[in-house]
C-alpha cells in the first residue's frame, strides 16, 4: 500500500486511489508523546508495581538495534541503516484487537468508522494528485479495499492493483463486502479499521498505539540475532505466522490452514508472549513514515522512547502522509516482500482501511494511573 504510483487515469486506479482519501483530523496523537528523552508517561515503567491486565504482558524495557540485520536478504532500503534505541517498560495486547472487542466498543459508542461514512470528493481531491477526475458516483459510497486473487500469473507484482479492488459495503463488518459477515469470526482480529478508529477504540480502552519502536522491540523478545521471531528459519514460517503459501497472488496451498485472516493465539506467541507478530494482519502504529527517518536517528546516536518523525515524508507518494504499519499480514510471501520479518515495516495513510489491516493496544504504569485517578 505504498509508494503508489498512478498508472492510468482510469476507473480501477481511481477507485485505488480511494484510500489516499480525506484527511484523518485526528492523527496527531503522538505529538504529544515526541521530543522527550525523559516521557514522564512512560519513565517509572520498569521500577514501578506492576499489575496484572487481562489481555495484556508487560514489556521489559530495554535497548536494542531497530531495523535489518546484515544477514537479511529480504531487507528493504527503509529498513536500513539499523539504529540503537532504548524503550521503557509498556503493556501490550497478547493479540490483535479481535471483532468481538470492536464490537463492544461499538456497541458502547455508538462509532461509526471511516469505511462506513460517505466519501467526500472536494476532501478527497485534495490528497490525490492534480488531474485525477472524479469518480462516478457509484464509486464515492462508502467502502473499503478488498482483497481479491488473480486467476492467473499477473503481469509483475509492482502493480497491486491487481489484487486489490475498492468495495462499495466493505468495513469491519463485511471485510470482503457487503456479502460477507463477521459471524463465527469473532476471535478474527478486526479489520478494515482506519487509523483514526484505532484511535477512537484506544481512547474508549483507555490506551494507546504502540510507537514503532514499541512495536519492534517487543516483536523482537530480546532475539537480537534474529531475522524472525522464532529464529532464522524461513521454513518454520508455517508454525508461527499465517502467511501466503503457493503462489502469490495466485494460488494458496494453506499448509498453515488459512486463506485469509485466522483466529488470534492459532501461532506460536514470541518470547515474550504476544502472538501474531509475524502474519495475520499488519497492525498500526502512531509512527509517521519518512523514508529518511532511519538515517537520521542513526546520524544522532542512541534514541531514547523514539516517536517517530515529526512529519510524514515520501517522495513517491508527494500528496499523502502515510504512517508505519508493522508485522506482515495473511498475503505476506517471500517473493513479494517477506514481511513477516521482524525489521519489516510499511505505510500507508490514516484514512486507510485495508481487509489485512488492524491494530493491537498497549498502556503503561503512568497510564494506568491517571486512568485510576479519573475514575
Ligand atoms: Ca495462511
Ligand atoms: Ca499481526
Amino acid at each position: 500500500m505504498i509508494s503508489f504510483q498512478p498508472k492510468a487515469q482510469d476507473f480501477r486506479i481511481v477507485s485505488i486511489l480511494l484510500f489516499v482519501s480525506f484527511a484523518a483530523s485526528n492523527c496527531n496523537d503522538h505529538e504529544k508523546y515526541r521530543g522527550s528523552k525523559d516521557d514522564p508517561e512512560q519513565s517509572s515503567g520498569d521500577q514501578a508495581a506492576r499489575e496484572d491486565i487481562d489481555g495484556m504482558v508487560w514489556i521489559p524495557g530495554g535497548r536494542f538495534s531497530q531495523g535489518a540485520l546484515a544477514i537479511d536478504t529480504h531487507a528493504l532500503d527503509h529498513e536500513k541503516p539499523a539504529h540503537e534505541v532504548e524503550v521503557d517498560g509498556f503493556y501490550m495486547d497478547v493479540h490483535e484487537v479481535t471483532n468481538a472487542q470492536f464490537s463492544k466498543f461499538v456497541e458502547e459508542t455508538g462509532y461509526v468508522t471511516v469505511a462506513e461514512r460517505k466519501v467526500d470528493w472536494e476532501e478527497l481531491k485534495e490528497q490525490l494528485p492534480e488531474g485525477i477526475p472524479k469518480p462516478h458516483d457509484s464509486v464515492l459510497k462508502p467502502g473499503s479495499m478488498t482483497f481479491m486473487k488473480c486467476h492467473s500469473t499477473p503481469l509483475g507484482l509492482q502493480d497491486y492493483s491487481q489484487w486489490w479492488n475498492w468495495t462499495a459495503g466493505a468495513n469491519w463488518k463485511h471485510p470482503k463486502g457487503p456479502d460477507s459477515t463477521i459471524l463465527g469470526l469473532e476471535n478474527h482480529p478486526v479489520v478494515q479499521v482506519a487509523y483514526e478508529d484505532a484511535l477512537a477504540y484506544c481512547k474508549w480502552a483507555g490506551r494507546r498505539l504502540p510507537t514503532e519502536a514499541e512495536w519492534e522491540y517487543a516483536a523482537r523478545g530480546n532475539q537480537n540475532d534474529n531475522v524472525f521471531f522464532w529464529g532464522n528459519e524461513a521454513s518454520d514460517l508455517k508454525n508461527f505466522a499465517n502467511t501466503w503459501e503457493g503462489e502469490f497472488p495466485v494460488r494458496n496451498t494453506l499448509e498453515d490452514g488459512f486463506e485469509r485472516s485466522a483466529p488470534v493465539r492459532s501461532y506460536a506467541p514470541n518470547a515474550f508472549g504476544l502472538y501474531d507478530m509475524a502474519g495475520n494482519v499488519w497492525e498500526w502504529t502512531s509512527d509517521w513514515y519518512s523514508t529518511d527517518y532511519y538515517q537520521n536517528l542513526k546520524e544522532k546516536g542512541p534514541a531514547k522512547n523514539p516517536k517517530g518523525p515529526k512529519t510524514a515524508f515520501n517522495p513517491s507518494t508527494p500528496n499523502a502522509k502515510e504512517k508505519i504499519i508493522k508485522g506482515g499480514s495473511f498475503l505476506c510471501h517471500a517473493s513479494y516482500c517477506a514481511s513477516y520479518r521482524i525489521s519489516s515495516r510499511m505505510a500507508t495513510t490514516p484514512d486507510s482501511s485495508l481487509e489485512h489491516l488492524g491494530f493491537r493496544t498497549v498502556t503503561t504504569v503512568n497510564m494506568r494511573k491517571d486512568k485510576k485517578q479519573k475514575n
